[in-house]
C-alpha cells in the first residue's frame, strides 16, 4: 500500500454533462490543479452510447444502468487525464463518495452535489483502470507529458 501511494500514477477524471451544466468546469479542475496534479490531457466531448457503455461495463447488470448511460450522454463532458504520485486514490479522495449525500464537506461531491445519479464528477478506481479509461476516452496523440516549473517540490 505504502508504495503504490508513493508511484506516480494516471487517473481518468470526468466531469458529467450536469457539471459541465452547472458551470462546474473550473472549480473541479482547480480542485485537482491546486492539489498538485499535473493535467496531461483535456477535451470537451460528446459521449457516444457505445462508449460510455464500454467505460461503465462493470455495471452492466444493476438495475440503474440504462440511466447510468442516459446520463453520461445527455450532453457534453469534459475528459481528463490527470498524472502523479498517489493520483488515482487521491482523486477518489478528492472527489468523495458516489452518494453526495454522504460525501465529506470539503470533497466535490460533498460541497457541490445532492443526487447519487447527478453526481458531477467520476475518477477511476484502481490504476488498471486508470491506464484503461484515458485509453478509451483519448486517443494516443491527445496526452500531453510536460515538466511543471515547480516540478522538484511537488514530485
Ligand atoms: P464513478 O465511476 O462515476 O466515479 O462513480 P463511483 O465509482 O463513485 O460509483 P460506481 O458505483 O462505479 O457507479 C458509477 C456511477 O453510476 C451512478 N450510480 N447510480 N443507485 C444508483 O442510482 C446509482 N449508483 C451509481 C453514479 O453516477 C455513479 O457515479
Amino acid at each position: 500500500l505504502v508504495a503504490s501511494m508513493e508511484e506516480v500514477q494516471e487517473t481518468y477524471i470526468m466531469v458529467k454533462p450536469d457539471g459541465l451544466q452547472r458551470g462546474l468546469v473550473g472549480e473541479i479542475i482547480s480542485r485537482f490543479e491546486k492539489k498538485g496534479f499535473k493535467l496531461t490531457g483535456l477535451k470537451l466531448f460528446q459521449c457516444p452510447k457505445q462508449l460510455a457503455e464500454e467505460h461503465y461495463k462493470d455495471l452492466k447488470a444493476k438495475p440503474f444502468f440504462p440511466k447510468l448511460i442516459e446520463y453520461i450522454t445527455s450532453g457534453p463532458v469534459v475528459c481528463m487525464a490527470w498524472e502523479g504520485v498517489g493520483v488515482v486514490a487521491s482523486a477518489r479522495k478528492l472527489i468523495g463518495v458516489t452518494n453526495p449525500l454522504q460525501a465529506e464537506p470539503g470533497t466535490i461531491r460533498g460541497d457541490l452535489a445532492v443526487q447519487t445519479g447527478r453526481n458531477v464528477v467520476h475518477g477511476s478506481d484502481s490504476p488498471e483502470n486508470g491506464k484503461r479509461e484515458i485509453a478509451l476516452w483519448f486517443t494516443e496523440d491527445e496526452i500531453c507529458q510536460w515538466t511543471p516549473a515547480q516540478a522538484p517540490w511537488l514530485r
